[in-house]
């Protein structure tokens, strides 16, 4: 059987007039994705409402970083490096390389190489691919980075996702007892983890090492689960109010509406040889 015809998926002004992709599946799953960053802002599954917290203040400049959705953090993950935090290719034009959809998906992918300016900071050749998926319940983004260097390089990386909750006093995050982690909003200390839930009573800035494969947001009213593949490790950040207040791009009562949980190669930075592919993927189902 043929596929649908791709009438639904187009690449339209965004905010800002930045460009983003839209996807809509036949079954009316939608994402969209800003050429700038490669940035997903938007994630509705088939049955149900916005998936992403996208702040009201987020700027849409190209010298800004959009506030939500999922940010590609890449070739270093917060201020691990000396680069500027997260990286640089959520600040990058990428292009779109692919667009179609399938009998039940609609699919784009994304491709980036390095720059004289991103050499400046990082001197390497780098070929970045980010491939979105959307169908039924299921978002499911890759990431692939190539080496295209003559030299072997080494990077951290993460999908820094926004999820929107309805509650931040009712949400958790499960899957992750026992681990081993480093409290980032503690002064670095690391900890083992013993609760079963991850309950959000102050701000929470955490990296989980060696984390499962799936990790669940849960709310009273709803579980999304959260596939990582790739990525070893998880962050888990909610700003709380005295942090939150320190952004210009979210509102004071924001910190309410969001909490992270990005899969992210952190603790042991992925090594590329010339000529190697490394991806990695978080696949989320609602
Ligand atoms: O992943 C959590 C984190 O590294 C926090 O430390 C926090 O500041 C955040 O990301 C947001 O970073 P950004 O550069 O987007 O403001």
């Amino acid at each position: 059987m043929n596929p649908p015809p791709d009438f639904s998926s187009s690449l339209v002004p965004g905010a800002g007039n930045l460009p983003k992709q839209v996807l809509v599946a036949p079954d009316g799953a939608r994402a969209e994705i800003y050429l700038h960053g490669a940035q997903v802002t938007s994630w509705i599954p088939a049955s149900g409402s916005e998936r992403f917290f996208l702040s009201r203040l987020s700027q849409f400049t190209t010298d800004a970083t959009i506030r939500g959705g999922i940010p590609v953090v890449f070739p270093q993950f917060g201020l691990t490096g000396p680069l500027p935090l997260h990286g640089l290719v959520r600040l990058m034009p990428w292009e779109l390389s692919d667009a179609k959809n399938s009998t039940d998906t609609a699919s784009a992918t994304f491709r980036l190489r390095d720059t004289d300016d991103s050499r400046r900071h990082w001197p390497h050749a780098f070929l970045a691919e980010l491939a979105v998926v959307v169908g039924g319940n299921q978002l499911a983004v890759t990431l692939a980075i190539t080496n295209t260097s003559a030299e072997p390089f080494a990077f951290t990386s993460g999908l820094h996702t926004y999820f929107s909750i309805a509650d931040l006093a009712t949400t958790t995050v499960a899957g992750l007892t026992g681990l081993r982690y480093c409290d980032a909003a503690a002064g670095w200390v690391d900890h083992q983890e013993t609760a079963a839930h991850i309950e959000f009573t102050g701000e929470v800035n955490r990296i989980y090492f060696d984390a499962p494969a799936e990790v669940r947001l849960v709310e009273p009213h709803r579980t999304t689960l959260i596939r990582a593949a790739g990525f070893a490790d998880t962050v888990v950040w909610n700003p709380a109010a005295a942090k939150c207040a320190t952004f210009s791009d979210l509102e004071p009562d924001d910190y309410r509406r969001f909490v992270c949980v990005e899969a992210a190669a952190i603790a042991k930075p992925i090594q590329l040889a010339p000529g190697e592919r490394w991806q990695g993927s978080q696949t989320l189902l609602a």
